[in-house]
């Protein structure tokens, strides 16, 4: 049995972090049954989540734990797409996950009232005393690494315009499809579903989250993905 390392389910989703929506997706499509632990981020190997045990083997990081899936299981998340549209699924991944990803970030953690009504959250579990102080540890932790990766040096403005451009690419290149490629989901409909869906959390009332609500199509998918694969968190 796969164990996934995840936070647990926030904002009416299966999970607060795109990456472990990602995985679990992934596990999923795979047709791959697994139990969640959401105790293990201090043992993380590369300090992030998600991470997998899978009989004793840790696999970190969902991009790795699609590998994995692929070599041990024999799975092809991209059966019957061209290399065209394997190298397109490549592209919109990672400007999804190392790009838009900041976007999301900032809106969750740096303005006050979305981290009031969202990312707080994480933190209702921790001791009243102790819990402003932690979220300020986080938070700044959080700020620095936004500015180190580089979206943090940019104005709220600035940011929501880079985040609508990443959202207006993704559902320009969805069109009317059921799935980014056709009729059948495919590896990189993980992570895109993932942002969509973390995206349109109503906590959030961001600019990304109205850029992603003005494209039915994105909302439609988000839907589609939920009924077929998160039955429980579907509307
Ligand atoms: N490249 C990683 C990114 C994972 C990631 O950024 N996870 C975030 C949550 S969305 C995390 O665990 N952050 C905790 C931290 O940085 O301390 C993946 O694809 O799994």
């Amino acid at each position: 049995m796969i164990t996934l390392y995840s936070f647990g389910p926030f904002f009416g989703l299966p999970d607060a972090s795109p990456f472990v929506l990602k995985a679990m997706t992934l596990l999923k499509l795979a047709g791959l049954r697994y139990v969640e632990d959401h105790g293990g981020y201090s043992r993380a190997p590369k300090g992030k989540l998600p991470y997998i045990d899978d009989e004793g083997t840790i696999i970190a990081d969902s991009a790795f734990i699609r590998f994995h899936i692929e070599r041990k299981y024999g799975v092809d998340f991209d059966q019957g797409l061209s290399a065209e549209q394997r190298a397109s699924g490549w592209a919109i991944e990672k400007m999804l996950e190392d790009h838009y990803y900041w976007a999301l970030v900032h809106t969750r953690w740096v303005d006050d009232a979305n981290f009031a009504a969202s990312a707080a959250q994480f933190f209702a579990a921790v001791p009243a005393p102790l819990r402003r102080l932690v979220e300020a540890i986080v938070r700044r932790k959080i700020a620095t690494s936004l500015r180190a990766q580089g979206m943090g040096r940019h104005s709220r403005e600035e940011i929501a315009e880079l985040g609508r451009r990443d959202i207006e690419a993704l559902a320009t290149l969805m069109g009317d499809k059921r799935f980014l490629f056709g009729d059948a989901a495919c590896g990189a409909d993980a992570t895109a579903f993932a942002f969509v869906a973390e995206s349109l959390a109503p906590e959030l009332d961001s600019p990304l989250r109205a850029a992603t609500l003005a494209n039915a199509n994105l909302v439609a998918y988000r839907d589609r993905m939920l009924s077929a694969y998160f039955q429980k968190y579907a509307a």
